[in-house]
């Protein structure tokens, strides 16, 4: 294939602000008599805020009106940023940039591919912004993985050829998001829960470019 964009899931794949989310959850739960415990977590990752909160009231049996659920999520929301403004540099996960300047040195296009509305606040914190051509997030599309929009849209808006694409994904949902979108899918973390990926890497600490060009179909 033609390698001209590679796209990027955030949370999991970049950073993991997965043990913010978890912290800001928990915090919530105990003000509303819900014990939310770390295996919870798992069933957040990928997932938009309102479903996460969803989950979370499904967990403690409760059930809230739309403004209810509106002043919770927001409650969530001013923990969890304080927290992820805490974030720097230092919590970019093994060899992520690394990878990034590989692929910029070769002319392939970086996108970043996140249901997180708080996406360009965790990219400046650990000084990633510049990396990106484009950054699709929470903010920018409507439908949550695994829609493919927040994944077509990227391609889309740098009129580059889905087939082009390669996406680096670290939730179920968003694996098959890529590959409704007819993205090259690579899964970062478990190979049994991303068992659908077209390959799967634990990381980038030891995976370059010249490693995905080998994998990519001819
Ligand atoms: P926010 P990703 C996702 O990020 C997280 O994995 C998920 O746990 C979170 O609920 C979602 O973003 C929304 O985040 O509340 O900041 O808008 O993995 O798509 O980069
Ligand atoms: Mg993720």
């Amino acid at each position: 294939m033609d390698l001209q964009l590679a796209i990027f899931d955030l949370d999991g794949v970049v950073v993991d602000t997965a043990k913010y989310h978890y912290l800001a959850w928990k915090r919530l739960g105990e003000t509303i008599g819900i014990a939310f415990h770390e295996e919870d977590n798992e069933r957040l990752k990928g997932v938009s805020r309102m479903r996460s909160l969803d989950i979370l009231l499904e967990i403690g049996g409760q059930k809230r009106t739309d403004e209810e659920k509106a002043r919770l999520a927001e409650a969530k929301n001013t923990w969890y940023v304080e927290y992820i403004t805490q974030m720097d540099a230092s919590e970019i996960l093994p060899g992520v940039l690394d990878f990034l300047d590989e692929l910029k040195s070769a002319g392939i296009k970086i996108s970043l591919g996140s249901a997180s509305k708080n996406a360009r606040t965790i990219l400046e914190r650990v000084e990633l912004t510049d990396y990106f051509d484009l950054i699709v997030d929470g903010n920018l599309v409507s439908k949550a993985k695994p829609d493919p929009e927040v994944f077509a849209l990227s391609a889309s808006l740098l009129d580059i050829a889905p087939q082009s694409a390669v996406v680096f994904e670290d939730a179920q949902a968003g694996i098959e998001a890529a590959l409704r979108a007819q993205m090259v899918a690579i899964g970062v973390g478990d190979e049994h829960t991303l068992a659908q990926a077209h390959y799967v890497i634990t990381g980038f600490a030891s995976f370059g470019l010249q490693d995905l060009l080998r994998i990519l179909p001819a």
